[in-house]
């Protein structure tokens, strides 16, 4: 069964969830009514594309594809639910996975 269509967020919705969002972000996101917004750069071209192939595994996994480009080391990821014309959860939670993504990995515990 299909999962249910998400819903269109408002204005304020989608500035209070931006705000949690970027709480934790190196880097913030930024929204418009239509999209949420991020480039995110990397030493080199092999990073970038790393990123957007680890990024690519977690889209599909979702069913949620980002808009984006990649110019070398830059990555401009665009993500809006098309279905519904707008921001909805998918997109925060897509966006908040990415983050994960580029977080610095944790000390193992034997350092
Ligand atoms: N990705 C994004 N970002 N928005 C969508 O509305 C969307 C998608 N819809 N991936 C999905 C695929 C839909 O077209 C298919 C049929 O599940």
């Amino acid at each position: 069964m299909p999962a249910a269509m998400p819903v269109k967020l408002d204005p304020d919705a989608i500035a209070s969830a931006l705000r949690e969002l970027n709480m934790t972000a190196a880097t913030p996101w930024e929204a418009d009514a239509g999209a949420l917004s991020k480039t995110f750069r990397f030493k080199d071209f092999v990073e970038a594309f790393g990123f957007m192939t680890r990024a690519a595994l977690i889209a599909e996994a979702l069913d949620h594809h980002p808009d984006w480009r990649n110019v070398y080391n830059r990555v401009e990821v665009r993500l809006s639910t098309h279905d519904v014309g707008g921001v909805t959860s998918l997109d925060f939670t897509l966006a908040s996975r990415l983050d994960t993504l580029i977080a610095p990995s944790p000390l193992p515990d034997a350092l």
